[in-house]
């Protein structure tokens, strides 16, 4: 479900927390994110950290992803740093919220070459 993780009590009620990316508005890395996050249909926090002000070294950011980069989510309790990673994320457990692969194998295998490289 939309922008939903954690699981509640046992009661069948399920903890709604909005999804928190850190970026920065000229981070490539973090576009590509932000792109398959509206894509997905998923709402979420915008947290920006200003790279030209250096905000990516401040402690608090350090905390969260120590390579001191954007973009970082942070989904509930898990975090995840590296656009290709927070992608993977998204895709793992959001699979039908607009799909950003395709289901034929080998065409997704072309997709995986074209970020890994
Ligand atoms: N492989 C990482 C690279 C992340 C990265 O290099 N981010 C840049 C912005 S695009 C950054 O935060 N740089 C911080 C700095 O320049 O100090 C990813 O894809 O997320």
């Amino acid at each position: 479900m939309e922008g939903e993780s954690g699981s509640g009590s046992g009661s069948g009620e399920v903890k709604k927390q909005k999804l928190k990316l850190y970026s920065f508005w000229w981070s490539t890395c973090s576009f590509r994110v932000r792109i398959a996050l509206n894509f997905k249909g998923l709402k979420y926090e915008y947290k920006s950290v200003n790279l030209l002000k250096g905000e990516q070294l401040n402690p608090e950011f350090i905390k969260l992803n120590p390579s001191g980069n954007v973009p970082v989510l942070v989904d509930g309790d898990t975090v995840v740093a590296d656009s290709l990673a927070i992608l993977m994320y998204l895709e793992d457990k959001y699979p039908h919220h607009y799909p950003l692969l395709p289901q034929d194998i080998h065409k997704r295998a072309i997709n995986y070459q074209g970020q890994l490289t």
